[in-house]
């Protein structure tokens, strides 16, 4: 059978994370919020317009719809102004082997991201043309762990959910992952990721033997 290997873009591909956190601290700091890089895990894998919510349940902050609207626009003005000099140097270490390896064994690679500025950071990162497929915050209506973006993912590469390998690192990910009746791959923490089938701690840490298993299983 063939099977389809799906990765998450934020903390699986790229460090973005760190790009978020910044953004998302300066409107906190502005309402007076404390947001530490703790309540940063919370926000991953999460969409924009949740992570504000979570951001205001924080500091117990009411705000109108109007004042919402502005600091998604103000938040996502300064993440891009991070990503303006993006390019491949940013690439997680590890993950460009992995790329590479299953592009040689013509495995269907498709992107499962919540993000609505994924393809931009693929194309910065020259990563592009290495999938076949790319789903992300602009194409599902259901965030993680809804299993939806992952789903489409999978059809997209004519591969059904139990054939399906997803890289994520975030918790919510990994349970939209095995909701889906996947094989869920956390990269991150143990402590964190637990819920993952398998976990490592990052792509060096992948071997291409264990690739090759996932792709014979
Ligand atoms: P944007 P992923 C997610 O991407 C991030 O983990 C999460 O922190 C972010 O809020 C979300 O994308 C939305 O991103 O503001 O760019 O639309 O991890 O699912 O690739
Ligand atoms: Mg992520």
């Amino acid at each position: 059978t063939t099977k389809a290997f799906i990765f998450d873009l934020d903390g699986v591909i790229v460090d973005t994370a760190k790009y978020h956190y910044l953004a998302w601290k300066k409107i906190a700091d502005q309402l007076g919020i404390e947001f530490t890089h703790e309540h940063n895990e919370l926000l991953k894998g999460v969409s924009r317009v949740r992570s504000l919510d979570i951001i205001l349940e924080l500091g117990k902050v009411n705000a109108s719809q109007e004042d919402k609207e502005k600091w998604l626009i103000q938040k996502n003005e300064d993440y891009l102004s991070y990503l303006v000099d993006m390019d491949e140097s940013e690439i997680l270490p590890g993950v460009f082997t992995i790329l590479q390896f299953l592009k040689e064994n013509n495995q269907p690679i498709a992107l499962g991201s919540a993000s609505k500025n994924a393809r931009p950071i693929l194309e910065k990162t020259g990563l592009l043309p290495y999938f076949d497929a790319v789903v992300d915050g602009n194409d599902v209506t259901n965030a993680k762990p809804d299993p939806e973006v992952f789903l489409m993912a999978a059809k997209l590469l004519n591969t059904k959910p139990e054939d399906s390998i997803v890289f994520e690192d975030s918790v919510a990910g990994v349970q939209a992952a095995n909701i889906g009746n996947m094989t869920s791959i956390g990269i991150g923490e143990a402590s964190t990721l637990h819920e993952a089938k398998y976990i490592f701690t990052d792509f060096t840490a992948i071997d291409t033997a264990f690739i090759e298993e996932l792709i014979k299983g």
